[in-house]
């Protein structure tokens, strides 16, 4: 397999599980994140078994994501597969009371960070006229949930941008499709509850949440599809959950 695969958010949960799989299949990858210590890790375990170069950069830092992704050593500029994977809730509050700094965070990483990143590789897929674009939404952005205004917003967006990219860029034959999980055990909620680890641990209690292997598994799959065969859109729940709100915790 010699495909390059560009990862946002590798440095935990979804997009660590991918890259982890994404090596032992012999993937070469560009792993981002923000945690130089965990990209370091990244890069020598995974080295192990593939070509991985690593980029540290915030996603919200318009400059920083073209410098980085212009930087890239040429074995490692042509990005066959593109993960926009990096993303976060920030607080779970309802619109009266909401952090507007949460709002900013949520807003400028899962919607702009995602365009930055995408608009810094696209011109590349287009000249080649090749290129595959995952873009991870969530159920959140198929449905709303009380205090999820605007996570839930934001995730509406990546999933209006994977519908739109996927029409602006099929002339070119480039792939787009979405995938949206439901409640995967990750530092997901550690991340929207601040650091209260309690708090985040409740999210998961009682039921058997997705892993982050299983999307892995599941990423793996959709890009590993016969030229012809585009997944466009999944939605992927544990067995246990319904809906965003509907979880049985007696399973
Ligand atoms: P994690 O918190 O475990 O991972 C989030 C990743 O995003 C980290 O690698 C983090 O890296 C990166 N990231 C966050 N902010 C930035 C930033 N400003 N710039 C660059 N990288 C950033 O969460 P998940 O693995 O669960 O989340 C991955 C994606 O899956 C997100 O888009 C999330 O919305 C989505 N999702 C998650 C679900 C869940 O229940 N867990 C369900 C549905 C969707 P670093 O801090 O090193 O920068
Ligand atoms: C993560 C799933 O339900 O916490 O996107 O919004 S949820």
């Amino acid at each position: 397999m010699n495909k390059t695969v560009l990862i946002t958010g590798a440095t935990s949960g979804i997009g660590r599980a991918t890259a982890i799989l994404f090596a032992v299949q012999g993937f070469r990858q560009v792993l981002c994140g923000r945690r130089q210590e965990r990209l370091d890790a990244l890069e020598v375990e995974l080295g192990k078994n593939c070509e991985v170069h690593t980029l540290n950069f915030d996603v919200r830092d318009k400059d920083a994501v073209f410098e980085a992704i212009g930087s890239l050593p040429k074995e490692f500029s042509k990005i066959d597969v593109l993960v926009n994977n990096a993303g976060n809730a920030h607080g779970l509050d309802p619109i009266d009371a909401g952090d507007i700094d949460d709002w900013d965070a949520m807003i400028d990483i899962n919607v702009k960070g995602l365009l930055y990143v995408s608009k810094a590789i696209i011109p590349s897929m287009v000249e080649r006229k090749s290129g595959h674009i995952i873009n991870i939404g969530s159920t959140a952005g198929k449905e709303v949930y009380p205090k999820g205004n605007v996570y839930c917003a934001s995730k509406h967006a990546v999933d209006a941008l994977t519908k739109g990219m996927r029409m602006d860029l099929n002339p070119y034959g480039i792939k787009v499709g979405g995938i949206n999980p439901g409640a995967v055990e990750t530092e997901f909620s550690n991340v929207r509850f601040k650091g209260d680890d309690d708090k985040a641990d409740s999210v998961y209690e009682g039921f058997d949440p997705l892993l982050p292997q299983d999307i892995a598994e599941i990423i793996h799959f959709v890009v590993t599809r016969p030229y012809h065969v585009n997944i466009a859109d999944l939605v992927v729940m544990p067995t246990a959950q319904a809906s965003a709100t509907i979880l049985n915790r007696s399973l």
